[in-house]
């Protein structure tokens, strides 16, 4: 390519990611399916894991956090210099439901500014008995006066792939892509 046209390039813009929600959610699987368009086992994310994806318009520079507790107060760092979120909630996981909805209101009231959109995925829905999207969208309180995010929930497995493509596809729309 000449010197000129590589001058005219269009650049593709880059958007910092962060991926949070508690540990076992299904946080890295979802990457790695996104990533490699299957499903691949994954270990504990032991700090933050970086990826990043570039798609024509955007470079996507993903930050999947360490959900369990002691990785916690390093997402404030990340997000408050994140300009997108996505937080991933395991679907069967009734007994931490409210653990993961505090901790889920606390970063929008406080981690991440209101233009920032929030992509929010109730994940592991292969698994019987899970959560009904519509209920949990009312219970996890999105519907609540204070949200003033632009978000979505979408049912995702990221052991299936269901919800992989809709979901990412809205929230590129979301970031311009
Ligand atoms: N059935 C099912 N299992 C899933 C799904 N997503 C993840 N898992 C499994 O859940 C376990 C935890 O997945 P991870 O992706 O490591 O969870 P994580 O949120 O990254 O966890 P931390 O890194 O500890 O924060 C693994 O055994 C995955 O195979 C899903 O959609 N369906
Ligand atoms: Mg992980």
């Amino acid at each position: 390519m000449s010197f000129i046209l590589k001058l005219f390039q269009k650049k593709s813009k880059p958007v910092n990611l962060t991926i949070c929600g508690l540990d076992k959610a299904g946080k890295t699987t979802f990457v790695n399916y996104l990533v490699h368009g299957e499903f691949r086992e994954t270990t504990p994310t032991m700090g933050i894991n970086r990826k990043s994806i570039s798609f024509p318009k955007l470079d996507l520079h993903i930050f999947d956090m360490g959900g369990q507790e002691d990785f916690r107060p390093i997402w404030s760092d990340i997000n408050e210099k994140s300009n997108a979120l996505i937080y991933v909630v395991d679907s069967t996981d009734y007994l931490r439901f409210e653990e993961t909805k505090r901790i889920f209101l606390d970063i929008l009231r406080s981690q991440i500014d209101n233009e920032i959109p929030v992509l929010i995925l109730l994940n592991k829905t292969d698994l019987p008995d899970h959560m009904e999207r519509i209920q949990f969208t009312r219970d996890f309180g999105l519907l609540e006066d204070e949200i003033s995010h632009t978000w979505a929930v979408f049912d995702t497995s990221a052991k299936t792939g269901e919800g992989v493509v809709e979901s990412i596809t809205w929230f590129l729309q979301m970031l311009g892509e």
